[in-house]
């Protein structure tokens, strides 16, 4: 009897696997968000390889990051240090700054020490802000390290991006130009990201009217919506390299210039330490369709 049943058991097991597969296929093929995107974040559309998924239209932000420290008092690594590599165009070098923090990413004042109003001027020509300032509220967060900056996309729900994820998404979901917006670098003689003009680290000509870190959205966006995905701050990615065991960092910053990094090109990428705080290194989160 149960021989006799087995032909058509396989015949509808056959037949559910075709369905299934079908269904499957649908899903697979659908586009569009799963959901409205959540405020602040942009939906990247996926491809055969690459699943979609929300990305932070901008780097993380000095305000983003001050509503969670607030929320859960974390101390960064940086501040646990008691200082941070800041870059001087003095000294053509990076240098460990006593109290360089999130909030001050020049130093020497501290959060906990000085409060908002700063403390001494540094000795050292320091960009960019006011050394002993705060930084302002829209700029990109950094002396951030890996830990601080997993602590903070933990509480917001977020995670950090892949370095194939940043680099699919920065590029416009599959597409393989040098820049989110195409193959040249300014286009039109428009400058479209925050870098670093003439020979670094001797000269910036500051002809994309910013000498330093930028607030964000200074630029236009993407096609995808996506802010500064090159220049302004590098990002931090997931990824480490299986070499070194440093994580990837993407996009380049406002040192990066063509006479040196060329970070700006989204083929490029640097390798940090996970420990790293820099005054030049930011990140931004993603959700993943579930
Ligand atoms: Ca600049
Ligand atoms: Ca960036």
């Amino acid at each position: 009897m149960i021989a006799a049943l087995r032909p058509q058991l396989l015949f509808s097991f056959i037949l559910l696997g075709v369905v299934a597969g079908a269904v499957w296929s649908c899903e697979g093929a659908e586009k569009g968000p799963p959901r409205a995107a959540p405020e602040g974040m942009v939906w990247i559309e996926g491809d055969d390889q690459q699943a979609g998924f929300f990305m932070d239209a901008t780097e993380t932000t000095i305000a983003d990051f001050a509503k969670f420290i607030t929320a859960t008092d974390y101390v960064t690594e940086a501040e646990d240090f008691g200082w941070s590599g800041v870059f001087s165009k003095d000294s053509l070098t990076w240098l460990p700054v006593d109290s360089a923090t999130w909030l001050f990413p020049l130093g020497p004042a501290s959060r906990q020490s000085t409060g908002l109003a700063g403390s001494q001027p540094a000795t050292r020509e320091l960009v960019p802000h006011s050394v002993g300032t705060s930084a302002p509220a829209a700029t990109p967060v950094t002396q951030v390290s890996l830990r601080d900056v997993n602590a903070y996309l933990s509480w917001a729900g977020k995670q950090l991006p892949t370095e194939p994820e940043w680099t699919f998404a920065a590029a416009q979901s599959g597409t393989t130009t040098d820049f989110p917006w195409g193959e040249e670098m300014t286009p039109d003689g428009k400058y479209l990201g925050n870098w670093w003009q003439g020979p670094f680290p001797y000269e910036d000509n500051v002809l994309d009217d910013f000498p330093g870190v930028a607030p964000v959205k200074s630029f236009p966006p993407a096609a995808n919506g996506l802010y500064d995905m090159s220049g302004n701050v590098w990002e931090w990615t997931a990824t480490t390299d299986a070499r070194t065991g440093q994580n990837i960092i993407k996009g380049g910053s406002f040192l990066c210039s063509t006479s040196y990094c060329t970070g700006f090109n989204l083929t490029q990428q640097q390798l940090t330490p996970a420990d790293s705080g820099l005054n030049h290194l930011g990140f931004r989160g993603i959700i993943r369709a579930k």
